[in-house]
């Protein structure tokens, strides 16, 4: 019975933060971001979408769906926060574990940080290590992804640290 209800929490929660996230944007130049309409299963659609988005936003600090996690405006399933990061379930998951680290800093992809960003970007990577370890990924591995811009088909130009885990992965990524 226990078991049930929170498999119906997990469920339900999961439903909420996808209508959340559905609901965020209407424009269809922002889907990239948003990926409601089944579209983003489709390569090729998500490729464009993706290229729509950086024409829009690369290298330009812009309020992104992250921003409004951070800020507490729309929900999601925080698993870790400090005055630099915040860690997040992914709505979207592509593996058993998904989990985003992304910096409170608006940058938006990697290639967007300077030389001051250093202390940063060893602190996002430090925070991936400490909540896999406690995600218990250590034992059978975990991947880390940083998608940017373009061809990487980054889709929310806030800069974010994927942590994929539980399944075993392939090379090279598609
Ligand atoms: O493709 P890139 O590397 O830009 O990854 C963006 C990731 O953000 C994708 O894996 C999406 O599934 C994820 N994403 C998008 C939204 C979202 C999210 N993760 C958690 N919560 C989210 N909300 C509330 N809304 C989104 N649009």
């Amino acid at each position: 019975m226990a078991l049930l209800l929170r498999r119906t929490s997990f469920y339900a929660s999961r439903l909420f933060l996808t209508a959340a996230a559905a609901l965020s944007v209407a424009p269809r130049v922002l889907m990239a971001e948003f990926c409601t309409d089944g579209k983003c299963n489709d390569e090729v659609e998500k490729a464009k979408l993706a290229s729509e988005a950086a024409d829009k936003y690369q290298f330009q600090p812009q309020d992104t769906i992250f921003s409004k996690i951070i800020r507490k405006e729309i929900p999601a399933d925080i698993i870790y926060e400090d005055e630099k990061a915040i860690a997040f379930r992914d709505v979207n998951p592509v593996a058993p574990t998904h989990i985003l680290v992304i910096p409170r800093k608006p940058l938006t992809q990697l290639a967007a940080s300077t030389e001051e960003d250093i202390p940063l970007l060893g602190h996002l990577l430090w925070v991936a290590k400490n909540v896999a370890e406690k995600e218990n990924l250590n034992d059978s591995g975990y991947r880390i992804v940083i998608n940017n811009g373009r061809d990487a088909a980054q889709s929310v130009y806030h800069l974010h640290i994927h942590i994929l885990g539980g399944r075993q992965m392939s090379w090279p990524p598609g």
